[in-house]
């Protein structure tokens, strides 16, 4: 597990430790803690089953005691794929007691991204469901190991096929696992970046770090035991897992209840049914229920915290979510990296919807650089690189990309465009501009591709919309708006009228317009552009 590992330099391991945010304590403390203090409150919901915090460290530990048993030994990698369930909680704590370290794969994710995972973690198992959204996983196991015959595990929840039942394990009554002491400085888990350039890289995060994030962000969130966390988003990413999520959850013995499916009609009953009072969505999703709130008879009045982010969002589609699903709308702005910012509740309206939230932790440093790595003054936008108590400091087996990604003192460069705002009731909040390479390059002009899309998500007859750069003969490259109409469709002279009379620039204007019903996604639910292009190009 360490080859391949960069771990904190020990300075700053030292200072994290001398601040009381590392505590040396393995992540699945997290459950041992948390049944200690509430045995009797339920920890876990999902469509058909519920757990005390009692029974899950229970069948954790019988899930670890059986992975053993199989033969999974300290260290090794598991490709964890499960659906949004109480299997996933029992399954990640059951890894985590057998000394295993989980690889957190999305439901979304196929052979590619799985294939991937497993050579670059050189992964022993594969943890998923037999059928889920209509995709059969145990076809795509048979010809994942079939190309990693490292692979030897397979385990099935539900209809096993040729592979282990997890049934088997969930009711397996062998002998106990030891707790053995676990090096809190190591790896917990393997989480995977969300980029959507190239194949997603695996970021180790370490217990000190993770059980850090889970523990802080619940405070920052004035998560209590009185909250109900809604999973909604693919319970392995970093957001609905940490942030608060499930384990920020478990540190106030707050309750988790889980779905697979984050349709309004669907989430809305599920909302009223538990009185679910917090919940993370990306924005097309926070915009979907937003709209919702306009047909839909039950609506999710109990929400008192729901954090948007993932990528970039207008203030006009943050106010419309304000307004019309909850008071309660927070803007986070994170990474699977680590660094999270987000706006407070209770923090003024103009701040939770102008800015993307002010850094989690007191000791987490930023920089915001221009394009020679020189920092930008105060207030001004540039590159954000980021360091502290719970950001990587190398990605898992990946010298390159390493070389490329992180400062010689230590900064990860997020990539992200940004500026920090000096002064004002903003001060110290963070907004995000843009990427920095989402940009188009037209004849002698950059154009930036968010600036664009902000202009054209003020459209009244716009849903949702991407600007992509296509191919040119003549410009290099020409800048192609593909879009989502509410209904009646417009041209692109149409269009171009509209930009002349918000006074966009006159080099960012669409030369093509691709009308689409819906824009392709990330497993997560983020735009994928790199799909929109090939969408495109396909036709
Ligand atoms: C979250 O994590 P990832 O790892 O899927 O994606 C991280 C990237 C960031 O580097 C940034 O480019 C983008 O997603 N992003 C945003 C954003 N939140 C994330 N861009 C603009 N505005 C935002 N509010 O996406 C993630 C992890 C934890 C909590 C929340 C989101």
């Amino acid at each position: 597990m360490a080859r391949g590992f960069v771990p904190f330099p020990s300075d700053r391991a030292e200072e994290y430790r001398s601040a009381g945010y590392w505590t040396g304590r393995p992540l699945d403390c997290l459950l041992t803690d948390a049944a200690a203090a509430w045995p009797q409150r339920t920890a876990i919901i999902d469509a058909t089953t519920a757990y005390t915090f009692a029974e899950l460290d229970t069948v954790a530990d019988r899930v670890a005691a059986a992975l053993v048993d199989q033969g999974i030994a300290e260290g090794e990698r598991v490709l964890l794929q499960l659906p949004n369930s109480c299997q996933f909680a029992v399954a990640l704590f059951g890894l985590l007691r057998a000394g295993a370290v989980p690889v957190m794969c999305l439901p979304g994710h196929r052979t590619a991204e799985l294939g991937h995972f497993a050579e670059v973690s050189g992964a022993v198992g594969l943890i998923v469901a037999d059928r889920a959204a209509g995709f059969d996983y145990r076809e795509m196991a048979v010809a994942l190991t079939a190309d990693h015959p490292a692979l030897r595990h397979v385990i099935v929840d539900g209809d096993p096929g040729p592979f282990v039942s997890w049934s088997g394990l969930v009711d397996f009554d062998g002998p106990p696992v030891p707790r053995r002491p676990v090096d809190p400085a190591l790896p917990a888990l393997l989480l995977v970046s969300g980029g959507t350039t190239g194949l997603p890289k695996l970021i180790a995060r370490t217990h000190d770090d993770y059980v850090y994030n889970a523990v802080a962000c619940a405070q920052a969130c004035e998560m209590t035991g009185d909250d109900t966390y809604l999973v909604a988003l693919p319970a392995g990413h970093n957001f609905p897992l940490a942030c608060p999520g499930l384990l920020g959850s478990m540190t106030v013995g707050a309750t988790t209840v889980f779905t697979a499916d984050p349709s309004p009609e669907s989430a809305f009953a599920l909302i009223d049914r538990h009185r679910i009072t917090v919940t993370g969505l990306v924005n097309a999703l926070a915009k979907l229920w937003a709209q919702a709130c306009g047909w839909e008879p039950v609506l999710p009045t109990s929400l008192r915290f729901v954090q948007v982010g993932g990528s970039r969002m207008s203030p006009e589609e943050a106010r419309f979510i304000l307004d019309n699903l909850t008071p309660g709308m927070s803007q986070i702005f994170g990474m699977a990296e680590g660094m999270l910012n987000f706006t407070r509740p209770g923090d003024p309206v103009d701040v939770v919807v102008h800015t993307q939230g002010r850094p989690m932790s007191p000791h987490d440093e930023m920089r915001v650089a221009d394009e020679n790595g020189n920092e930008v003054p105060a207030g001004e936008e540039g590159e954000l690189l980021v360091r502290g108590p719970y950001t990587l400091n190398g990605y898992y087996r990946a010298d390159d990309a390493n070389a490329r990604s992180f400062s010689p003192d230590g900064f990860y460069r997020t990539g992200d465009r940004v500026r920090i705002f000096a002064d004002g009731p903003r001060a110290g909040y963070v907004e995000v501009t843009g990427r920095i390479k989402d940009v188009i390059h037209r004849g002698g002009e950059t154009v930036s591709a968010t600036d664009l899309e902000d202009h054209l998500h003020t459209h009244p007859a716009i849903y949702s919309a991407a600007a992509v750069a296509l191919p040119d003969d003549y410009l290099g490259e020409k800048i192609c708006a593909a879009v989502v109409f509410h209904g009646r469709s417009v041209t692109l002279a149409e269009l171009n009228g509209f930009l002349d009379e918000r006074g966009a620039s006159t080099h960012a204007r669409p030369d093509v317009l691709v009308p689409m019903t819906s824009l392709p996604t990330t497993a997560v639910g983020k735009v994928d552009k790199k799909k929109v292009v090939a969408q495109i190009t396909m036709t």
